[in-house]
């Protein structure tokens, strides 16, 4: 008997670089997705192949410990998975061989690696007879893929977990909590990818670390100034100092105590947490315009203070807008990977006729293919289907 698991991919549209820092995000699943067609097989081993010559084919025991491949290899993501799930204490006795294949652009932070995680993980609980409520499930993959070097959040494997068609997802952390949230209709989205790599598990993952730590040492200064108490989970802070509101008041702190580069982080990390309650009232509203100043705004802040956009993306910004976007920014990581504009049922073929004319032409001397520049469509959670004998 064969299954097939479908795991989307995530766009998301306000909350960058927060997940890890316990404030809000509110991405979509996307329409693009990581799909493992496999049978359950009697031993506990994992075999996958994929059509791509770039993604070898790979074998290895569901045994304690699980060990890394080489740094890049694309086997890490499903190793993490399996080693999540037996660190869980879920007994993997049964095994799946089968085949990756994928419609999420790779290296773009639209999370094929989380897609590709969660997809292993259902694959591995089919397999063994196993369910877990998925908010369980999303909280264990996102521990277990910090095991390729990432010190990321838990945004991406909620969203691919908890995808809902037309909606968005407002997921919040400690606990984990995912709140659908309608769509408006005639609001679209276009994703364009800078055409620069972000690759998680090669160069960027210093600079997103990097972040990650400047985040912590912040927070630890501004906790320590301003007199709040520390609870037990670090990352809860940064919430409990949002949610105090004075937000001028605390920059102030901020900027008196902080070295000028944690200042920064510090600043876009409380701003962008509270733009994201904003968006979503926006949202809610039907407010096309108010939504897209606030994804300027998040992008300004990505680039000025957290310092992680590239040209390419302020170009595409910057063409989106001026071709009349409500709004556009990076989206997910940084460091290359792609933008997002929003747009209308009347805007969208112009920004993508804008965007090809002045970004992707002169760059590539063609237009750009349908991996390159998207509108994707908020879609369904991932899923594991009976394919047949
Ligand atoms: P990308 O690079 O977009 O897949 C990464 C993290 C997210 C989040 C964003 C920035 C992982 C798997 N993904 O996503 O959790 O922190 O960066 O907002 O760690």
């Amino acid at each position: 008997m064969s299954w097939r698991v479908t795991a989307p991919g995530r766009v998301n549209l306000i909350g960058e670089h927060t997940d890890y820092n316990g404030l809000p995000v509110l991405p979509i699943a996307i329409d693009r997705d990581i799909r493992v067609d496999f049978q359950i097989v009697d031993d506990p081993v994992v075999r996958l192949d994929n059509p791509s010559a770039r993604f070898a084919p790979f074998a290895f025991q569901l045994k304690r410990p699980i060990e890394a491949a080489d740094q890049g290899d694309w086997s890490n993501y499903v190793r993490a998975a399996a080693r999540g799930l037996l660190e869980h204490g879920v007994p993997l006795e049964r095994g799946i061989e089968g085949t990756v294949t994928g419609s999420v652009p790779i290296a773009s932070g639209l999370s094929s690696s989380s897609a590709l995680v969660v997809a292993s993980a259902l694959a591995l609980l089919k397999a063994n007879g196993v369910t877990l409520p998925r908010l369980q499930l999303a909280a264990l993959m996102a521990r277990a893929e910090r095991f390729v070097g990432l010190e990321g959040g838990g945004m991406d494997q909620a969203a691919c977990l908890h995808g809902v068609e037309r909606h968005a997802l407002r997921i919040e952390f400690d606990p984990l909590r995912v709140t659908p949230v309608r769509v408006p209709e005639g609001w679209r989205w276009v994703v364009a990818s800078s055409l620069v790599r972000a690759e998680k598990s090669a160069g960027a993952r210093d600079a997103y670390n990097e972040r990650a730590r400047q985040c912590r040492d912040a927070l630890e200064e501004v906790r320590d100034a301003v007199g709040v108490e520390r609870t037990p989970s670090q990352e809860s802070s940064y919430r409990g100092l949002v949610s105090a509101g004075d937000l001028d008041g605390l920059l102030r702190v901020a900027r008196r105590i902080l070295a000028p580069v944690l200042f920064l982080r510090f600043r876009h990390v409380v701003t962008e947490g509270s733009r994201v309650a904003l968006a979503e009232q926006a949202m809610r509203d039907g407010d096309l315009h108010r939504f897209g100043d606030l994804m300027v705004r998040s992008h300004e802040s990505l680039r000025d203070d957290y310092e992680v956009s590239t040209g390419e993306l302020d170009a595409i910004v910057e063409v989106a807008l001026e071709a009349g976007a409500a709004g556009a920014r990076l989206t997910g990581a940084g460091f290359g990977g792609c933008a997002v504009a929003l747009c209308d049922d009347s805007t969208v073929a112009r920004v993508m006729a804008a965007l090809a004319a002045r970004f992707y032409e002169p760059r590539l001397g063609r237009p750009p293919t349908g991996d390159m520049m998207f509108a994707p469509k908020a879609s369904v959670r991932a899923r594991v289907e009976r394919l047949g004998d």
